[in-house]
């Protein structure tokens, strides 16, 4: 990996705040901490994009709810083409997590979204927007 030098002048206290986000996040290096902000920014470029992105589902949900469960596959077979697989965890007796890996274009990612949300019952639906990494150096 070739490695570039480049000098950055910014506010002092936004400088001094940054140092303590770092050393909060056991962050080695400014370098690194640039770079992951960086690269962070890029990911959310790829995703007001229309090029192909992957990510994660986080849903939890009570599988007693009436329908719920049933409703939830037939939006993930209608959706299938943008899951890459789906992670059932039985919390308790009563809450199911699920972790449902996604990849596609953000369109398709997000109308699987917006289906999901719609659903009744539903506790907690949440995205982590990721990337294929495939345009991240
Ligand atoms: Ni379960």
């Amino acid at each position: 990996m070739a490695l570039t030098r480049f000098s950055v002048s910014l506010d002092k206290d936004l400088v001094r705040q940054f140092d303590a986000r770092i050393r909060a996040d056991r962050c080695p290096t400014r370098s690194k901490a640039v770079g992951d902000l960086i690269r962070s920014a890029l990911v959310q470029t790829e995703w007001h994009a229309s090029e192909e992105v992957a990510g994660a589902l986080v849903l939890v949900y009570d599988h007693h709810k009436r329908d719920l469960v049933k409703k939830l596959t037939e939006v993930q077979h209608d959706q299938h083409t943008a899951i890459i697989s789906t992670q059932h965890i039985h919390l308790d007796h009563d809450n199911c997590l699920e972790i449902v890996a996604v990849r596609g274009t953000p369109d398709i990612i997000a109308a699987l979204v917006q289906r999901l949300k719609a659903l009744k019952g539903l506790k907690h639906v949440a995205l982590a927007a990721g990337t294929t990494g495939r345009r991240l150096a």
